[in-house]
């Protein structure tokens, strides 16, 4: 596979002026990257149309700010991402703290296009702009028995609304396991459509897990923990029934309280044209041995 740097991406005058571009996009500029050049490499959306920056910015779960979906655009501002630290845990390197800066460094960004789809039974195509999550695991030391990985959001109740109150048990977690972590599908997403990640989908960093249900792609993180034991995770501890550990997109699988056949593709018609929704959320040939001979239905 190729990798892109940030030049390969961006124009370099988008590049340049990122944040005045991203404070001057109004409705009309927003509505021009319909037309965003996609190359066949950075495309896994498995033939979704992109959605616009508009409605990837507009129509947002980010629990933190509040729980409706025009929360994130209009509280995300709030939250400060600049400084920001990242704290590996269960390493074996004594230096475990991290300013993002360090981490960015070298990595060479790459695009990928990918379908992010909620439990609830939306969906978006998205282009990410990153790097894959195993260039980062590749630089730490890890110990020779881990088995999991724990990705925490930032506790800020002074910035984050939302965590004024016991919504959700903060600061939210999310876990995979060491294989799913390195598996090159999984992305750390620094920005979209070219530019800086806006904070309402999780700046400075967040976690892309393509054939997962859209919950697993936790924003805004702080802390990484390599872990031998299974880690607890804020949706399964808030209601194991609804929200296993492993969450993979399944239509054959229905959420307790409604069907997860389906989907509604945001942008598409006046409601939302709906779709069948794709095991794995259609990254089948990519991620299905992962799970070779385990029981779907019992580790949902
Ligand atoms: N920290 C944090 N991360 C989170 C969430 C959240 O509430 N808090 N919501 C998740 C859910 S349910 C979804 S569907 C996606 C939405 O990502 P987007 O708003 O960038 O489309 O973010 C996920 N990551
Ligand atoms: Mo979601």
């Amino acid at each position: 596979m190729k990798i892109l740097k940030h030049s390969d991406v961006t124009p370099r005058n988008i590049y340049l002026g990122r944040r005045e571009f991203v404070k001057a996009l109004g409705i009309a500029s927003a509505a021009s990257l319909v037309s965003y050049p996609v190359s066949a490499e950075q495309d896994y959306s498995k033939k979704g149309k992109l959605n616009t920056f508009e409605e990837i910015t507009n129509y947002n779960n980010f629990y933190e700010f509040g729980t409706s979906k025009t929360d994130p655009a209009e509280y995300a501002h709030n939250l400060t991402t600049n400084p920001w630290e990242i704290t590996f845990d269960g390493i074996t390197q004594n230096k475990r703290k991290f300013d993002i800066s360090e981490i960015l460094k070298g990595k060479p960004i790459q695009e990928r296009v990918y379908r992010l789809r909620c439990v609830e039974g939306w969906s978006m195509v998205i282009p990410w702009i990153g790097f894959p999550l195993h260039e980062l695991i590749n630089q730490l030391e890890l110990d020779y028995d881990t088995k999991y990985v724990a990705f925490d959001t930032i506790f800020r109740p002074e910035e984050m609304r939302g965590q004024r109150r016991a919504t959700l048990d903060w600061p939210y977690r999310e876990g995979l396991t060491i294989e799913e972590a390195i598996h090159p599908l999984t992305f750390i997403a620094t920005g979209l459509y070219g530019r800086e990640l806006p904070k309402q989908n999780g700046a400075p960093l967040r976690l892309v897990v393509p054939w997962k249900y859209g919950f697993k792609s936790i924003k805004s993180i702080t802390k990484i923990s390599f872990m031998k034991k299974q880690p607890f995770t804020t949706w399964n501890a808030e209601n194991p029934r609804e929200y296993g550990f492993y969450s993979n997109v399944n239509p054959n699988v229905d959420h307790p309280r409604w069907s997860q056949a389906t989907e509604r593709v945001i942008g598409e018609g006046l409601f939302g044209e709906r779709r069948k929704t794709e095991l794995f959320n259609g990254y089948i040939t990519e991620v299905g041995d992962l799970y070779k001979g385990l029981d779907l239905k019992k580790y949902f």
